[in-house]
């Protein structure tokens, strides 16, 4: 019991370290200042009907019903007491998650006395599941401070991959609050979050964490203006040449099972030529493994499942001679998209098994990686990326959208 408590516990320590509140407010004034300037706005609501037996007799909250029609006047003899009452039964939406941002939407509220548009509106989170109630919310982190009649907020500065809990307080003219539903949203992992990364800068290294080490054939790619036209960054693959890139001792970070994205740039003599331009796989008596490759025109990836099956498609249109970016996901018993300058042009059922990542398994670039060479690369390939989960599109089009490396 006790080795496991303390793995449970270095393990909470570890997530935790990963992920941090949102740096600073977002508004100019912190939540702080503003409660204390208007005193009964972050009391709780049974403090608050404490407050209003000490400051105003019993009658107050007899004759609180009887005297709703009057009240909106700011007569501090009535202080109503009931909190305004949520939009949509106090839904928060949270739409445009990045790594680092995403919006809050909420419907306004109502309140017996206080006009809608006089309503205020705190935001606030958590990196822990305790804001779903009142007191729980006045003590989130403020990431926006009170503000009158709004129904939507953009919360930057949030760390990637890290789950945050949201919520908002509403208060009416009489600092009467109350809470929507807590609502939680996970960011997106970093585009640099990555497995293998070949920029091509110059040499073949691997940027990536596991420093990957290539080989060339015999005839080796030559290095070559990128996309920008800078020199030395890209490789020119020749395929009368047989040129292309590898590593035959079953890289295992390459060996992606369950989620995997590939997205690289290319420059093809003749894109209606079967080309297989990157992938890790191995033949045997069955296929397993994964590959990008450009046939008849367009992209052609090809996926063998760890039970030899194979998922294919051959989809968007690449012109000869044109810098191009390729990309394709999956996402085992999800998806398995492919992409052509940043659209998504393809998308099919993947597997409900694992991509096969049978020992012995080839990683090659510019050549089919599970033979003898064939179906050479005739073109430059630059900007290699893989990943070890699934983009979506919206970062896949980041991907096409980045600068040249
Ligand atoms: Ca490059």
């Amino acid at each position: 019991m006790k080795p496991l408590s303390l793995i449970l516990f270095l393990t909470a320590i570890l997530v935790f370290a990963g992920c941090a509140e949102v740096k600073e407010p977002m508004a100019e004034d912190t939540g702080e200042a503003t409660e204390s300037s208007t005193g009964t706005a972050s009391v709780s609501d049974s403090e608050t009907h404490d407050t209003e037996t000490h400051t105003n007799n019993d009658s107050a909250t007899a004759s609180s019903t009887s005297e709703e029609t009057d009240s909106d006047s700011s007569s501090a003899s009535q202080n109503p007491t009931d909190p305004p009452i949520p939009g949509n039964g106090g839904t928060i939406t949270i739409t445009a998650v990045t790594a680092d941002a995403l919006t809050l939407a909420w419907d306004k509220a109502s309140d017996d006395h206080t006009p809608q548009s006089n309503l205020e509106y705190k935001v606030v989170s958590s990196l822990s599941s305790n804001l779903d109630t009142l007191e729980g919310a006045q003590a989130g982190t403020p990431i926006r401070d009170w503000s009158k009649n709004i129904d939507t907020v953009d919360v930057s500065r949030l760390q990637p991959a890290c789950a945050y809990y949201f919520n908002i307080l509403v208060r009416d003219s009489f600092g009467n609050e109350t809470v929507y539903n807590m609502a939680t949203e996970t960011t997106r992992r970093a585009l640099d979050d990555l497995v293998a990364f070949f920029p091509f800068s110059g040499n073949s290294s691997d940027g990536g964490p596991n420093s990957i080490p290539l080989s060339s054939s015999t005839a080796s790619p030559t290095l070559d203006a990128n996309r920008d036209g800078l020199p030395s960054s890209s490789y020119l693959f020749t395929a009368a040449n047989q040129e292309y890139f590898y590593n035959e001792d079953n890289p295992s970070p390459l060996g992606l099972s369950h989620e995997l994205t590939v997205s690289v740039w290319v420059k093809l003599t003749d894109p209606a030529t079967d080309q297989k331009v990157i992938g890790r796989a191995f033949r045997s008596s069955f296929y397993s493994g994964w590959l990008l490759g450009v046939a008849s025109g367009g992209l052609y990836p090809e996926i063998w499942d760890s039970s030899g099956t194979r998922f294919s498609f051959n989809t968007g249109i690449i012109q000869p001679g044109e810098w191009t970016h390729l990309a394709i996901t999956w996402r085992t018993g999800g998806t398995f998209r492919g992409y052509v300058n940043g659209i998504m042009h393809t998308e099919i059922e993947a597997s409900l098994d694992p991509i096969g990542t049978s020992l012995g398994s080839i990683f090659r670039i510019g050549n089919r990686p599970y033979s003898t060479p064939l179906f050479l690369v005739d073109g430059n390939i630059d900007d290699i990326r893989v990943y070890g989960w699934e983009l979506n599109e919206t970062e896949i089009m980041a991907l096409k959208n980045l600068p040249a490396d």
